[in-house]
């Protein structure tokens, strides 16, 4: 429990607002939930530099007939395996199954966290609880299902980083009447991009103007040294 779950909750407050006015449809997603680097945390997708530490948490946006039960909601990332993130601070202490107004998990409420490598994908999963036997709507929607937590290790532009889907495969989303209404949810992916570097400040005219003054300040100061001595050497050559 070493995520910072407080003001992320504050942001889910605020996120969960935008994530329903947007969505129209039953999504699952993943959104950038907080950071310590200069990148805009609030979406699926965020620049981040090395070394930033990254809060990711996965909602559900339940349709009309909410949610009663879901299963084997699954988190995997670095897709294109190039390791771009690591679990934080290690695997197995990186990641929270929440699972508000859900009466019960459907298995242990614990999660396998598998680490990235070069040339090997990392996943955290299962996500999944239950109202069974006395289904009701969770108290918000969108709500959250989990939370991870990353380092950014090598960062880079390329697309799609993470995806959530199921895994193991047999997962299952259903709604308050128990209809299992999996495949009209649409799972949605995440994105870390490179944060660009840093503006180097460009002179303008003044900027120029100064500058020049600022040379021709310096070579005036250089003759004024350098004549009496350049003076000095050719009488002494004469000589
Ligand atoms: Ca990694
Ligand atoms: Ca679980
Ligand atoms: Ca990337
Ligand atoms: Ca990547």
């Amino acid at each position: 429990m070493r995520l910072r779950i407080t003001s992320s909750l504050a942001l889910y407050l605020a996120l969960g607002i935008g994530i329903a006015a947007a969505a129209d449809a039953q999504t699952v997603d993943a959104i950038w939930t907080a950071i310590t680097g200069s990148g805009t945390p609030g979406s699926s997708t965020i620049t981040a530099a090395n070394g930033d530490v990254l809060d990711m948490t996965i909602f559900i946006t339940a349709g009309p007939g909410g949610v009663r039960e879901y299963s084997n909601i699954a988190l995997s990332f670095d897709v294109n395996l190039d390791d771009e993130l690591d679990l934080f601070p290690s695997p197995g202490t990186s990641a929270n199954e929440l699972s508000p107004g859900f009466s019960n998990s459907l298995d242990p409420p614990s999660l396998t966290e598998t680490d990235s490598s070069l040339g090997m994908s990392g996943s955290v999963s299962p996500f999944d609880a239950s109202n069974a036997p006395n289904p009701g709507e969770a108290p918000f929607n969108p709500f959250m299902i989990g939370m991870i937590q990353f380092k950014v290790a090598n960062v880079s532009t390329d697309g799609i980083d993470a995806i959530v889907g199921f895994n193991p495969p047999g997962g299952f989303i259903f709604d308050n009447a128990g209809v299992d209404v999996t495949a009209t949810y649409t799972f949605n992916a995440a994105t870390v991009d490179a944060a660009p570097p840093p503006i180097v400040p460009v002179l303008g005219f003044g900027g120029l103007a100064a500058l020049a003054r600022g040379l021709g300040v310096m070579v005036l100061m250089a003759r004024r040294h350098f004549r009496p001595t350049i003076s000095r050497w050719l009488a002494h050559a004469r000589i």
